[in-house]
C-alpha cells in the first residue's frame, strides 16, 4: 500500500501527513527516522571467518522435530533460534523422482506450527495449509509420493499470523529432488554442489534473534542487519578452480538480494522454483525475492589460487525500503587446483510452454492496495489488511477462488498501484510466467522454467499461466512474510 494510505489507514488524512507523523512517531515509540521508507535497513558484513555449514543431507523416514535449539549466528554468541533436527533452520532432503517421502513431524514449540513443502506437488492434506495445524507436542507423518521434475525445493512452517516468526527464528530446510534425467547432464554434485539458504537475522548485541516488527515493518517486510548462509553470518566456502553448483533458496522473510560475484564474472542460472530451465542462462546478477530458489553454476576455473571471491547482494532499484546498498554475503577462497571436465549443456530440460490458447479464464488479482476501512483506528497498533489481494484479507473458511480442475488459467498479479515488491506464490501447482508489464518490462533469464513464486515490483503487472491439476483447498499468498501474516493471501478450491 501507499505511504499516505498507511497514515490514512492509521486515521490521518493525507492532507495532515505531517501532523500524522509526529503523532505517530509519540504514540510508536521510535523516532521519526524510521519511519522514513527511503531509509534502506542497514546489512552489517561479518569478518568471513566462520567456515560455511553445510546441514547434514537425509532422506525418507527422517523425523523433524520443531524446537529451539542454541546455534552461534554470530561466531562465539550462542542464543536461542528454532530448528528441526540439529541447531537452527533443518537437514536437507534429497529423495528421487517416483519414491514416496515418508516425515514424521512433532512439534516441540509451545505453540502451533505445521509444515508447507515449497515447490513440492503433494496432496491436498499434505501441503501444510493454515487449517492444517499440529498443536504443540502433537505429531503428525507427512507423506506423499513425488511426483514431478528434479528441482531444488523447501519447506517451512504456515501457521496464519505466525509464519514470520517461525521462519525468521529459524524453521526452515531445503528439500532436493532428484532425477535420472538430471543426473545425465553431469551437473557438478557432491563436494561441488552447495546447498545455500540465505536469510537476513536481526540480533541484540548477546547474539539473541529478536523478532519484534513495529509497523512499519509489518509494511515493508521484517529486515535484519546480520546476513547469514545456512544459518551462520559471514561464512566463507574453500574451493578449487572448477564449476560449482550453488543451490540457493531466499529464505528471508522480506529481504531481495540482487545476487552477483564480486568479480563482477557472469554465472549461469540452470534452475528456478520448479526445477532446470530449458537451457542455461548466462547472468551477471539475479534478483531472487522471498521464497524464491536460484539454481546457479559459477566456474572458478579462471579464478586464480589465493583469491577471494564473493557471493554479493548488488543495490537495486525499483523499491524505496531496501536495495540501496550492495553487500557481501558468503566468501568463496580458491584454495586448490582441480582440472574439471565439465561441459556445459547445451539444453537442459523439456519445458512445455503453455498455451494461452488453452486458458480457459483469466482472474486478475489487485495486489497494491490496502483492505476497505482497514482496521486499527484510534490508536490500536492490532492493525489488519494494510496488505490485501483484491481488497480482501485471508479467512480460513472463505473459498476465494473456484476452480475446475484440469483447467488452464491466466492469472494476473497487479501491482501497478502499490509500491512494494509483492513475490506472489501459489500452493499445490508450477506455473509459467507469460509477460511483465510496467516496472523491469520482461520475463527474467530464471523465470524460463516451472515457478511457483513470481516477483511483482511496484508499477508491475505480472501474467502467469497454470494448469489446475491437484484437487482439494490450497492457498495463494504473498511470500513477504510480514503481508503474509498481515493477510495478503486467499484460498482457492481445485474440484
Ligand atoms: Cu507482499
Amino acid at each position: 500500500m501507499k505511504r499516505n494510505d498507511f497514515l490514512k489507514t492509521l486515521g490521518f488524512g493525507t492532507a495532515g501527513v505531517l501532523v500524522g507523523e509526529s503523532l505517530l512517531s509519540g504514540c510508536m515509540n521510535h523516532d521519526m527516522a524510521t519511519m522514513d521508507m527511503a531509509t534502506a535497513p542497514t546489512v552489517v558484513e561479518g569478518a568471513f571467518t566462520t567456515t560455511l555449514s553445510i546441514p547434514e543431507t537425509i532422506t525418507s523416514g527422517t523425523a523433524l522435530n520443531a524446537r529451539s535449539q542454541n546455534a552461534a549466528i554470530l561466531a562465539g554468541k550462542p542464543g536461542q533460534v528454532l530448528g528441526y533436527k540439529n541447531g537452527i533452520l533443518g537437514p536437507v532432503f534429497r529423495v528421487q523422482r517416483g519414491s514416496t517421502v515418508t516425515i514424521p513431524f512433532t512439534n516441540g514449540l509451545s505453540e502451533e506450527t505445521n509444515i508447507h513443502w515449497h515447490g513440492l506437488l503433494v496432496p491436498a492434506a499434505m501441503d501444510g495449509h493454515p487449517d492444517q495445524m499440529v498443536m504443540p507436542g502433537q505429531s503428525f507423518s507427512y507423506t506423499f509420493k513425488i511426483d514431478q521434475a528434479a528441482n531444488t525445493a523447501w519447506y517451512h512452517p504456515h501457521p496464519h499470523e505466525k509464519t514470520g516468526k517461525q521462519v525468521f527464528m529459524g524453521l526452515a530446510g531445503m528439500f532436493i529432488v532428484e532425477s535420472p534425467e538430471e543426473k545425465a547432464l553431469n551437473l557438478p554434485s557432491g563436494n561441488y554442489e552447495l546447498p545455500l539458504i540465505i536469510q537476513d537475522k536481526r540480533l541484540s548485541a548477546d547474539g539473541t534473534t529478536l523478532y519484534e516488527p513495529t509497523l512499519e515493518e509489518v509494511m515493508i517486510g521484517y529486515m535484519g542487519e546480520t546476513v547469514t548462509v545456512n544459518g551462520v553470518n559471514a561464512p566463507f566456502q574453500n574451493v578449487a578452480t572448477r564449476m560449482y553448483r550453488l543451490r540457493i533458496i531466499n529464505g528471508s522473510n522480506g529481504r531481495m538480494y540482487n545476487l552477483a560475484l564480486s568479480s563482477g564474472n557472469a554465472f549461469t542460472v540452470i534452475g528456478s522454483d520448479g526445477g532446470l530451465l530449458p537451457a542455461p542462462e548466462s547472468v551477471t546478477s539475479l534478483l531472487l525475492s522471498p521464497g524464491e530458489r536460484a539454481d546457479l553454476l559459477v566456474d572458478f576455473s579462471k579464478t586464480a589460487i589465493n583469491s577471494e571471491v564473493f557471493l554479493q547482494s548488488n543495490s537495486f532499484s525499483g523499491v524505496n525500503s531496501q536495495g540501496n546498498q550492495t553487500f557481501k554475503i558468503l566468501k568463496f577462497t580458491v584454495n586448490k587446483a582441480e582440472t574439471d571436465a565439465f561441459q556445459m549443456p547445451v539444453t537442459l530440460n523439456t519445458v512445455t510452454q503453455l498455451l494461452t490458447s488453452a486458458a480457459a479464464k483469466t482472474r486478475t488479482f489487485d495486489i497494491g492496495i490496502a483492505a476497505d476501512g482497514a482496521g486499527g483506528h484510534g490508536g490500536s497498533m492490532a492493525m489488519k489488511g494494510m496488505h490485501t489481494i483484491n481488497g480482501k484479507i485471508f479467512s480460513s473458511e472463505r473459498i476465494d477462488e473456484s476452480i475446475n480442475v484440469n483447467s488452464t488459467e491466466i492469472w494476473e498479479f497487479d501491482n501497478t498501484k502499490g509500491d512494494e515488491p509483492h513475490p506472489m506464490h501459489l500452493h499445490g501447482t508450477f506455473f509459467q510466467v507469460i509477460s511483465r508489464t510496467g516496472g523491469r518490462g520482461n520475463i527474467l533469464p530464471h523465470e524460463k522454467g516451472l515457478k511457483d513464486t513470481v516477483l511483482a515490483m511496484p508499477g508491475e503487472k505480472v501474467r502467469i499461466i497454470v494448469k489446475f491439476e491437484r484437487v482439494g483447498k490450497f492457498v495463494f499468498h504473498c511470500h513477504n512474510l510480514e503481508h503474509e501474516d498481515d493477510g495478503m493471501m486467499l484460498n482457492f478450491e481445485v474440484k
